[in-house]
């Protein structure tokens, strides 16, 4: 059986550590390598070894008992929670390391919720137990409290396999089935297993287990459990499909994608289904790896169930379903900075963008962006860390030397009203017209695509091809031209020419169409906000709720104990980034903040931020509102205030 699983955590629980000693007890590696001895099996890029930190999430095979693991490790840090994110696509089953000195972290909770939206069964370790000052009775009670009250010590079940009545009960109240069996004592301890395991299948359950990862303790038992409460049913028989969950390119620049297959088989030489609806293609399928770590070895198929990487496709992104699926995986964790890249000659612009856009393929929130109007490059990034490895990467990796702007904030505009828009584009010899709807979307879907057109109007060809050009790129607000976002665009309807309508007439006539919306729109300002919660002693307590509140913050009631309070809340990005120093200086080390993305709100400053980025709406290079129309051989201009009234289709209002 193969079952994939995932080490996630906060940065530095020991997820590298723990992913070690799998590896150590189920033999596939001789010698037990240490991350701070730059030898741990899973951080074998030099950054990693370095840094003592994961940046890119790797996988390991693993055999035991009757299965076939797949273990992925994943980075701990918030600047590299994309590749993290990546990687709970094709997760069967999660683990998350909580360290029993340090508790449950901002983190632990970013990751926690990430799984709950993924639906992803989830257990706990509770690492460091050797450590002085380790607590794990307490870590137990604060994941109960802050995390779930449905998590389950079972440290005395994976010993000796059977539960005692504490555990039975605690099970008997979640499930009503059981109450009978308890209440009677029947049920063999096989029973009660089977309960248990269906429970944590189902999520109802979060068994928790405790060791040292360093120190090899409870490593067995976790094995022993892990084994015993997972199954998973992958069906080779039907035809192949598989999901997309990683993008690598090799020294020679070729692209490996890495797959989970989730029903079939797949062979090298087979022709590969993928893309968006509408537009499918197929490639074949020139190699399959199975990968242990940076080493592969060659396979000539897979199966359901596995992980590995393939060459042969050029285009399949991360998160695609290729085969005979095809839904793409939404992300949640989207970056809230912007940084500009800096190089000189002798370097190239078409050399460095190249480059990018290898990056980009490997890690799609980069969003790499040439701005025209001010001739800069542009990526977003989530934070000052991952700016670094950056660096690292493109001298190691490419000998470019490339340094990055000062993060800033990514500003992000929507729409308050709904409003239509139409484009046309009809130079001498081309020919397009789409009509559309925007309305505001829900915050954090991003911008979403509705199809309302009649297929008497335009082909489902075309049809698909104006979703397409909607969701291709990011398309800029008028405001300050930072992305658009949260608008869900519906396609009214639209013309085409069945002789002069060619390639790239539709994509001119929805950027027009969508930008006339955009001109008629209440348009507003968004910027990034976090979650906090902070802890100080009852003293400071004034002066950080004032803080807050200078910092256009908000506050709940805060929870005041003995000496501390805790305090939760929501506060800009823009003047919270190093709130952290400032804390730690007037609380002499002893209050603590956790923050973490809280997505986007309208902004508190906007007229401040319009003045300052002072974007010329109508001198974008790569948009503009008006329509192209033709009279008697001659192709004219329109402005978007008169472009409604010369549509060919009738424009509703
Ligand atoms: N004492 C003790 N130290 C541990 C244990 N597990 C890990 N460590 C140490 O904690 C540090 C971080 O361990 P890693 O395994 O790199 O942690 P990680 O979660 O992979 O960190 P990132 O990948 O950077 O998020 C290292 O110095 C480990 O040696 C443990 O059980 N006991
Ligand atoms: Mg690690």
């Amino acid at each position: 059986m193969y079952k994939t699983i995932g080490l996630l955590a906060h940065v530095d629980a020991g997820k590298t550590t723990f992913a070690e000693a799998l590896l150590y007890h189920t033999q596939t590696i001789r010698n037990r390598g240490r991350v701070d001895h730059r030898d741990a099996f899973l951080d074998s890029h030099e950054i990693e070894k370095a840094r003592g930190i994961t940046v890119f999430a790797d996988q390991a095979e693993m055999k035991y008992g009757e299965s076939t693991y797949f273990l992925l490790d994943t980075p701990g840090h918030v600047d590299f929670s994309a590749e993290m994110e990546r990687a709970l696509q094709v997760l069967d089953y999660a683990i998350i390391i909580v360290s029993a000195v340090e508790g449950v972290e901002g983190h632990t909770e970013t990751v926690w919720e990430l799984l709950r939206t993924y639906g992803i069964p989830t257990f706990f370790f509770i690492n460091k137990i050797d450590r002085t000052g380790a607590d794990p009775d307490q870590v137990l009670q604060d994941i109960s409290r802050e995390l779930s009250g449905d998590v389950l010590d079972v440290s005395s079940w994976a010993e000796s396999g059977r539960m005692d009545d504490t555990q039975k009960a605690w099970l008997a109240e979640r499930e009503e089935a059981l109450l009978e069996a308890f209440l009677e004592g029947s049920g063999t301890a096989e029973t009660w297993n089977v309960h248990l395991a269906r429970l944590f299948q189902s999520g109802q359950v979060y068994p928790c287990l405790r060791g040292s990862a360093l120190l090899d303790i409870g490593i067995d038992a976790f094995l022993g459990a892990l084994e015993r409460l997972t199954r998973t049913a992958y069906d080779p028989q039907l035809p192949f499909a598989g999901r997309v969950y990683k993008i690598r390119h090799d020294e020679q620049g070729t692209r490996i994608t890495f797959l989970k297959a989730l029903q079939g088989t797949l062979k090298v030489r087979d022709e590969l289904a993928f893309g968006l609806e509408g537009d499918r293609r197929t490639e074949k399928i020139t190699g399959i790896r199975k990968y242990n770590g940076q080493r592969f070895v060659q396979a000539d198929s897979v199966t359901a169930g596995e992980l590995f990487a393939v060459t042969g496709l050029t285009e399949a992104h991360s998160g695609e379903a290729v085969g005979v699926l095809h839904d793409p995986i939404r992300r949640e964790l989207v970056p809230t900075l912007q940084s500009k890249v800096l190089f000189e000659p002798p370097l190239h612009l078409k050399e460095v963008l190249r480059v990018f856009h290898l990056l980009d393929a490997e890690d799609p929130t980069l969003g790499t962006r040439w701005d025209e109007a001010l001739q800069e490059l542009h990526i977003h990034v989530m934070g000052k860390i991952q700016l670094e490895i950056l660096e690292q990467v493109l001298l190691e990796r490419f000998r470019m030397k490339i340094a990055f702007g000062p993060p800033e904030i990514l500003y992000k505009e929507t729409i308050t009203a709904p409003v239509v828009g139409c484009g046309h584009f009809e130079p001498l010899g081309h020919y397009a017209e789409v009509h559309l709807r925007l309305e505001p979307g829900e915050r954090g879907r991003g911008v979403t695509f509705v199809n309302a057109c009649h297929a008497d109007d335009l082909t489902v060809g075309y049809q698909n091809l104006i979703g397409q050009h909607v969701l291709e790129q990011e398309h800029r607000g008028l405001l300050t031209g930072s992305p658009l976002t949260d608008v869900r665009v519906t396609l009214r309807t639209g013309r085409s020419h069945n002789k002069h309508t060619s390639g790239g007439d539709f994509r001119e006539a929805t950027y027009r169409a969508l930008r006339q919306a955009l001109e008629q729109a209440e348009n507003a300002l968004l910027e990034p906000v976090y979650q906090f919660k902070i802890k100080v002693g009852l003293d400071q307590l004034g002066k950080v709720l004032a803080d807050i509140q200078q910092a256009h913050g908000r506050f709940d009631p805060p929870e005041t104990g003995a000496e501390t309070a805790i305090i939760t809340g929501v506060v800009p990005v823009a003047t919270f980034m190093d709130y952290g120093v400032e804390l730690a200086s007037m609380s002499h080390g002893k209050g603590s903040i956790m923050l973490k993305s809280g997505g986007y709100e309208p902004c508190h400053q906007t007229d401040k931020v319009i003045a300052r980025k002072n974007y010329n709406k109508d001198a974008d290079p790569a948009y503009t509102s008006s329509s192209i129309f033709c009279a008697k051989g001659q192709a004219y201009s329109v402005s978007w205030e008169e472009a409604p009234n010369k549509m060919h289709a009738s424009v509703e209002r």
